[in-house]
């Protein structure tokens, strides 16, 4: 594959691996994630609007319940009563992903890297993940998938991400992370890896796109070096 003037081996020397945050790159659960949050919003009288929810972009599941929360103090098994049921609401939407669910232009992006010898990590937030990707029938594809239960500390601590790029073999600076969560790039850039950022939450990325529909994969890795 080709892009302009610079042949992709050229590219590949410095590029190694890409890491894929899943919601809201991949695929869109945020729409799930908000309806379980409303359901148990709901039941528990507490605001929860769809902006509110946009916060809570690539945050865990406790820190999601935390910023719903809104300062209002909850103790530790109400806690997690909440956050079991937001869980199960949550688990009840999952049947609805299918491959059909990947969102415009990752299916070609994820050949392109396949066929040109990348390694492929997931890196999410979601103790879910394992599921969803399953759903999309993405399992094969993925060398390694980091998610919720891999390390303490999520995003925005950048261990997820360096925990992925670990159990794939590479460094940092060999692999490109894509976002869509303020949280998320910000991870991967205290981790130390060039990012592509998906939509609004996710400008402050080396490179921001619209969506992953273009530009190609070849081109992306070009403009990324150059920045
Ligand atoms: P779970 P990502 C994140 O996924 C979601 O963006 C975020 O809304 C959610 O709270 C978090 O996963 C935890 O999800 O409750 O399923 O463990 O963007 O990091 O792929
Ligand atoms: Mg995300």
């Amino acid at each position: 594959m080709m892009c302009g003037a610079v042949p992709m081996g050229a590219i590949m020397d410095a590029v190694r691996g890409l890491i894929f945050d899943l919601d809201g790159v991949i695929t869109d659960t945020a729409e799930y994630h908000y309806l379980a949050w409303k359901q148990v919003a709901d039941e528990e009288g507490l605001p929860f609007t769809r902006e509110d929810n946009e916060a809570l972009r690539g945050l865990s599941r406790r820190e999601s319940l935390l910023r719903l929360l809104k300062g209002r103090s909850v103790d530790e098994a109400t806690l997690q009563i909440w956050m079991a049921h937001k869980n199960t609401y949550y688990l009840a939407y999952l049947d609805e992903i299918s491959p059909a669910s990947l969102l415009p232009g990752v299916a070609v992006l994820l050949e392109d890297a396949k066929r040109a010898g990348l390694k492929l990590g997931i890196g999410s937030s979601s103790k879910n993940a394992q599921q969803v990707i399953q759903h999309l029938g993405l399992k094969a594809l993925f060398d390694v998938i980091g998610d919720g239960y891999c390390v303490v500390n999520a995003k925005p601590a950048p261990d997820l991400f360096l925990w992925v790029a670990g159990a794939l073999g590479i460094f940092p600076t060999q692999a490109v992370v894509f976002e869509d969560a303020e949280a998320g790039v910000e991870a991967a850039q205290r981790g130390g890896f060039r990012t592509v950022g998906i939509g609004a939450a996710a400008q402050r990325a080396t490179l921001w796109l619209p969506s992953l529909q273009a530009p190609p994969l070849a081109e992306m890795l070009q403009r990324l070096a150059t920045v």
